[in-house]
């Protein structure tokens, strides 16, 4: 089956007419569709009709713009299986974890619709008397949204739902490799918009063109009539973005790598800080930005957590994600699996660490047809080893022996990102202390590293990002700008710090 790009409320070819095939990684015979390869005329047909877009989105009242985003959200709760189902046949993670990733898209749809009806402003009093000021949002303008395919619902929905909220139109490029839950992700929208609005529909408010990084994602970058930039992905293609991006003066949101870490402290519950570590380091087959893929355990625990976690983790089923007892799916795609077999390679040949377990290609049986890599434990891994600096995005730990919570947080907090965090202790002070003192965006106490709220702000420090956060409130500053109005009502002209001082 051929999909095709939205552009100005129609489906429509791309331009070359070549299609991308895209396949189930669990099963590379199993063949997904077939997706437009666009080129920069496709970006500039979805810039144009974006720009006329605006004009009349943005005189949309906000609450009726929520009442679309509602439905999108009844839509996504009414199909969320079927939906999981086809993005776990994309990407590859486990079933229950597609469904999370649906969920959060339904969580950040019923938050902007709220929205609408808030998108507050702030008022003070004017120096002058009978003079009123007041100030408020107004959108930016036309977006481009660029997104990478391991969150291929959450993601698109954290930037695009915010933004079309606040009344801004949007060009959205998805990864290569799941454009299947982008095209079901913007069908829904486009026809939320049409039962909501119904003759009052504006075509062009959203627009979706499929194709290369390079190719659609450098067009947008580079495009004049684009106003803001939001990026999900890796540190060196945001860089790349920021420069591109920032010589037309594009406003510009950065969500980029990590290299979390999981600290255990000797007090801590062992049981637990187990199940975390397991689930953030091999949940998604290690593939978020969240993904633990340090864990630095205290010297008094290290041989028996340790011992404790590789008993589990070879028990790790892996399988394709949609069939029943499968714990682990494939990686997304062989360059993601020849990558992370590198730096396996890199970390064997390293000073000292050493493979614990895992370390190879799964291929017994069915798991040959797909991209299945053995969940992967390496110890005594010193904090500068390439292994414990650079982000993997596979089923690879590092485990680091500390022997105080300030070296811990020290070596926690020595990489060039800053993403998350965890720390499992019972002891209160030693918790709030690495609250105040570790250098990330968020830290979770008992808690993994993964698992963030749609509702929180998410984001980094350092080279994780460019100071913005995603979801909660704070993004709805990044998709706003902020008009500030006086209102002189006095009949004559007050001169402001010269006629009242
Ligand atoms: C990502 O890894 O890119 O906190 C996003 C989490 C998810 C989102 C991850 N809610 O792990």
């Amino acid at each position: 089956m051929k999909y095709n790009n939205l552009i100005n409320g129609q489906w429509v070819k791309p331009s070359s007419e070549l299609y991308i095939e895209n396949k189930n990684p669990a099963n590379r015979e199993d063949l997904i569709g077939l997706f437009p390869s666009s080129t920069s005329d496709d970006v500039d047909k979805a810039v144009n009709a974006a720009r006329q877009a605006f004009e009349k989105w943005r005189l949309v009242p906000a609450p009726r713009r929520g009442d679309i985003l509602k439905l999108v959200g009844d839509k996504l709760l009414s199909r969320k299986d079927e939906i999981a189902f086809e993005m776990t046949r994309e990407m590859g993670k486990v079933f229950a974890e597609t469904k999370g990733d649906v969920q959060e898209g339904i969580d950040t749809a019923y938050y902007a619709a709220s929205e609408g009806r808030r998108l507050f402003g702030h008022n003070a009093p004017s120096e002058l008397p009978n003079k009123m000021n007041l100030s408020f949002r107004v959108p930016v303008g036309v977006g481009g949204f660029i997104t990478p395919w391991n969150f291929p619902m959450a993601i698109p929905t954290w930037k695009l739902f915010p933004a079309l909220v606040c009344g801004n139109t949007c060009v959205f490029k998805p990864a290569e490799l799941t454009p299947k839950t982008a095209h079901t992700l913007v069908e829904i929208i486009d026809e939320s918009m049409r039962e909501v609005l119904g003759r009052d529909y504006i075509p062009g408010v959203i627009n979706l063109v499929h194709g290369k990084g390079s190719v659609v994602g450098e067009a947008i970058t580079g495009h004049s009539d684009i106003d803001l930039i939001s990026f999900t992905g890796s540190t060196a293609v945001g860089k790349r973005i920021n420069q591109v991006a920032g010589a037309s003066l594009k406003r510009v949101s950065l969500e980029l790598g990590g290299k979390n870490a999981q600290i255990v402290m000797d007090d801590a519950n062992l049981e637990l800080a187990l199940d975390a570590v397991i689930w953030g380091a091999f949940g998604t087959t290690g593939q978020r930005c969240t993904a633990t893929s340090r864990l630095i355990l205290h010297e008094k625990i290290h041989d028996e957590f340790l011992n404790m976690l590789t008993e589990r983790v070879q028990k790790l089923r892996l399988g394709y994600g949609n069939d029943k007892n499968v714990d682990v799916g494939p990686l997304v795609s062989e360059e993601q699996r020849n990558n992370v077999h590198k730096y396996v390679k890199i970390g064997i040949e390293e000073d000292r660490a050493e493979l614990v377990t895992g370390g190879e290609f799964a291929e017994d049986g069915d798991l040959s047809k797909g991209w299945f890599y053995k969940p992967t434990i390496f110890k005594n891994v010193r904090p500068d080893m390439r292994i414990a600096q650079e982000e993997i995005f596979g089923p690879v730990l590092a485990v680091i022996k500390t022997s105080s919570l300030d070296e811990a947080i020290s070596i926690l907090n020595g990489t060039r990102y800053g993403l998350s965090s965890s720390v499992f202790t019972n002891n209160v002070n030693d918790a709030f202390r690495a609250i105040r003192d570790i250098k990330a965006g968020i830290t979770y106490i008992n808690g993994a590293t993964i698992g963030a709220e749609a509702h929180m702000p998410f984001g980094g420090v350092k080279e994780t990002g460019n100071g913005h956060r995603e979801g909660g409130w704070t993004v709805y500053d990044f998709y706003t700008e902020w008009k500030a109005v006086y209102i002189d009502y006095s009949g004559k002209l007050q001169r402001a710090q010269i006629d009242n001082y």
